[in-house]
């Protein structure tokens, strides 16, 4: 009898194991209609046509103030999926694999397939290439699907950087993004009856590749945005006192997509597209924006109609911001509000139902601890100091004390983010440190192999935006003497680094 009543309630225990949709979009800045307020610093913008995040915010614990711990594709997702800082897992670029650079760090995929999960992913959720050795295998149960960005040339003989596609086009032809959401609907499918059995839940990830450059999405997405609604962003300019090395010439979108020679586009500083090429390009991304978003429903709706709605936790997060001409910026590259500040959310079925909101700064190192604990899977370990050769453990910390507490007073109160210049040989980084106040950021010598480290002596620049007068960030204040005291308080802060803002 007691031999039954256990397997009863490990049964029972196995049924209440929740899946996990796990949503991924590329380069999209949190532009949405749910994150407005005084956090996003461009309200100059058309309405936003996102209806399936907004409706998974309603239900979400919306991370309103989330930043990335490096504003670019491989970094950002290297440190999120393996819960660990660029400094630990030693990615700065494109190419380096945590694995070979930093450590067999496991993946948040991985730690779910290690507890019985199957794993199954498509599209863009690491860097793909030599960054993910390949979209890291083992981090999956099942054969990893991707249809590359070539699938969309179909649409265009030559590079394009914006392009509304004609709706007859796509009767017997898919662009891969919609490729990759036909995939991954048909594995919930695929996963829904062990699911529901409770035999084997399901953790199914999908990465978008929009709205990544180049802009291109099905006209139906461009007729949201008229032309009359598109406005140019409010500062055009390159923040005043801004250091040299602070500024990123954007030679993503002046090399890969564009012919820009004929409007004798450097990328320097203070030099502006024409108003038509910034107008092009932001109806471009709103546009691309709202395509993905339509993709992403039909994954939250399939969730729904395998009636397993009730026991799927839905993350979402876009890999960094972008810079949408605002300072005369493009892209990422930065270490600009409007770069490292990205959106999230977290949907876990019976505790964010009603939808909660916090303003509290949040790091995208949070996410993998935050999953863990909400699928009941045995808790993440703070990273000790040296984590070289411990598999999994966190330098984050678990949102789920704000589902119950949105604006805890036991909260970490400063958010960490860098970004490398030089970097293929990775002579300088900029170390940023934001606070409810201010962002504050020293660019300094970087040491590269084996220390990895600062050093905070050698100086080449020196940046402090106050938000709560200056949101946009326009005014580098940390060359007046007005702010030399808040410089000193922040440069310490910045110095003692991540752990140290922990919550006591
Ligand atoms: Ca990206």
């Amino acid at each position: 009898m007691l031999r039954l009543t256990l397997l009863l309630l490990a049964i029972t225990a196995t049924r209440a194991r929740m899946n996990v949709l796990f949503l991924v979009s590329d380069d999209m800045r949190p532009e949405l209609t749910i994150f407005e307020g005084k956090d996003f610093p461009s309200p100059v913008h058309p309405p936003i046509h996102s209806p399936n995040l907004d409706a998974l915010a309603r239900k979400s614990l919306l991370l309103k103030r989330a930043h990335v711990q490096q504003a670019v594709c491989a970094p950002s997702r290297s440190s999120l999926l393996t819960g660990r800082r660029p400094d630990t897992t030693h990615v700065y670029d494109l190419q380096a694999y945590w694995r070979d650079v930093g450590g067999n760090f496991t993946t948040i995929p991985q730690y779910f397939k290690e507890h019985g999960y199957r794993t199954i992913g498509s599209g863009k959720i690491f860097h793909p290439g030599t960054a993910s050795g390949y979209n890291d295998p083992i981090s999956w149960t099942d054969p990893y699907f991707h249809v590359g960005k070539e699938a969309d040339n179909f649409v265009y003989k030559e590079k394009v950087t914006w392009l509304s596609v004609p709706m007859d086009l796509l009767k017997n032809n898919s662009l891969a993004d919609t490729q990759n959401a036909d995939y991954a609907v048909n594995m919930i499918r695929q996963a829904a009856p062990q699911a529901r059995s409770g035999e084997r839940p399901f953790f199914i990830a999908q990465g978008f590749f929009k709205p990544h450059l180049p802009f291109v999405a099905p006209q139906m997405f461009f007729d949201m945005y008229p032309e009359s609604s598109i406005s140019l962003p409010p500062n055009l300019y390159a923040p005043d006192k801004m250091p040299v090395i602070a500024w990123s010439n954007y030679s993503e979108l002046r090399s890969g997509y564009v012919d820009l020679e004929k409007f004798h586009i450097s990328g320097d500083i203070n030099t502006t597209l024409p108003n038509d090429v910034i107008l092009n390009l932001r109806r471009g991304y709103y546009s691309a924006l709202s395509y993905t978003d339509y993709e992403l429903g039909r994954l939250i709706q399939e969730v729904e109609n395998q009636g397993l709605a009730n026991n799927t936790i839905i993350s979402f997060w876009g890999d960094h911001g972008w810079q949408l001409g605002e300072h005369g910026e493009w892209c990422k590259h930065t270490n600009f509000e409007l770069a490292t500040h990205a959106p999230m959310m977290v949907h876990v079925p019976g505790l964010t139902d009603k939808g909660i909101v916090t303003e509290e700064l949040t790091e995208f190192v949070d996410l993998f601890p935050t999953l863990v604990e909400a699928a009941g899977l045995p808790p993440i370990n703070l990273c000790p100091e040296n984590s070289t050769n411990v598999l999994v453990c966190t330098e984050g910390t678990s949102l789920i004390p704000l589902i119950t507490n949105p604006a805890s007073p036991n909260w970490k109160k400063a958010v960490f983010s860098q970004y490398p210049r030089n970097e293929y040989n990775g002579d300088q980084m900029g170390y940023s440190i934001t606070t409810d106040h201010y962002r504050y950021t020293e660019w300094v010598k970087f040491n590269l192999q084996p220390e990895y480290k600062p050093d905070w002596t050698q100086v080449f620049g020196v940046e402090l935006y106050d938000h709560y007068g200056d949101p946009q960030e326009n005014k580098n204040l940390a060359y007046d003497s007005a702010y030399s005291a808040v410089v000193a308080q922040l440069s310490k802060q910045l110095h003692a680094g991540w752990r140290a803002a922990l919550p006591k």
